[in-house]
């Protein structure tokens, strides 16, 4: 897989030389560069931003240098190819494990980061003329640029390029794979300050232990995430599924010694459409 980054921070994409990325990329299964935007500037001070039209705070990315960084990647691309531009920022679609899945599966992929108050509207629109364009947000939270989100999009990206994680097991019972937060995990020493592991665990019986494992996902994303819980499909909830769902709903109800959500509150279900 092909990855571009174009920023006005190279350094700010540098943890992408470490550990599972960093690894593939020497492998050759992840090819990535990073471009300065400041390079496709023309003056003595490198100007990349300007006041914004119709006034407000704040400065936003002149088109000129982006016209040309986006001319730059493309023109590496084989004949007729290009890639899926994402363009990180508050006011795009949710990036999803579904959506880092998609995007896994192309082969060329590059990232806008902005700056500022972001990027001139007519860089995007002129970009969805030559390629398909996305803007994408990360979460409901304004970041001070688009570095840290493709920090995200591309750790999330790579780990499910084939080949980047060894062990391809360790994938299919994740969590947001199938819409239920992970189990927890213990490993040695067995007994740590005083805290034991859940017996079933070194029972040896994997049925069982299969159970517990889902008994606890449906706990946590019951607590923590009741939105995902909606979404679930009653066909794929077995009677035990039903069981656990409505004993956690009994302590809800009943006011049970609160250990989660006394400082932040989950989000409520959503209404189903
Ligand atoms: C980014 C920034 C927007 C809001 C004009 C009126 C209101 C500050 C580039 C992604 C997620 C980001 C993100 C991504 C790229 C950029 C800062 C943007 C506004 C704009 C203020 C600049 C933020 N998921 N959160 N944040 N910013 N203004």
């Amino acid at each position: 897989m092909r990855l571009d980054v174009v920023t006005i921070f190279p350094e700010y994409l540098s943890p992408l030389d470490l550990s599972l990325i960093g690894k593939a990329r020497r492998e050759g299964l992840i090819d990535l560069a990073v471009h300065d935007l400041r390079y496709f500037t023309h003056d003595r001070h490198r100007t990349v931003d300007d006041n914004p039209y119709g006034g407000g705070a704040g400065m936003v990315m002149r088109p000129e240098p982006w016209g040309e960084a986006l001319a730059h990647v493309m023109g590496a691309g084989e004949h007729g190819a290009v890639p899926h531009l994402l363009v990180p920022g508050p006011g795009g679609v949710r990036f999803t494990q579904a959506m880092a899945r998609e995007l896994a599966a192309e082969p060329w992929l590059a990232f806008a980061c902005g700056r500022y108050e972001g990027i001139d509207e007519r860089v995007v629109d002129e970009a969805r003329c030559h390629m398909p364009v996305t803007v994408v947000s990360v979460g409901d939270y304004v970041l001070g640029g688009g570095e840290v989100a493709v920090l995200v999009m591309v750790e999330a990206i790579a780990r499910l390029v084939p080949g980047v994680i060894g062990n391809a097991d360790s994938l299919v019972e994740e969590s947001h794979e199938d819409g239920l937060l992970e189990y927890p995990v213990f490993t040695k020493p067995p007994q740590w300050r005083g805290r034991g592991i859940p017996e079933v665990l070194l029972s040896g019986h994997h049925g069982q232990i299969a159970r517990w494992r889902r008994d606890e996902r449906l706990r946590r994303t019951a607590l923590s995430r009741p939105d995902m819980i909606a979404r679930l499909d009653p066909a794929d909830l077995d009677a035990r599924d039903r069981e656990v769902l409505a004993e956690v709903a009994e302590v809800q109800a009943c006011g049970g010694s609160q250990t989660q959500g006394t400082q932040f509150q989950a989000d409520p279900p959503a209404v189903a459409d």
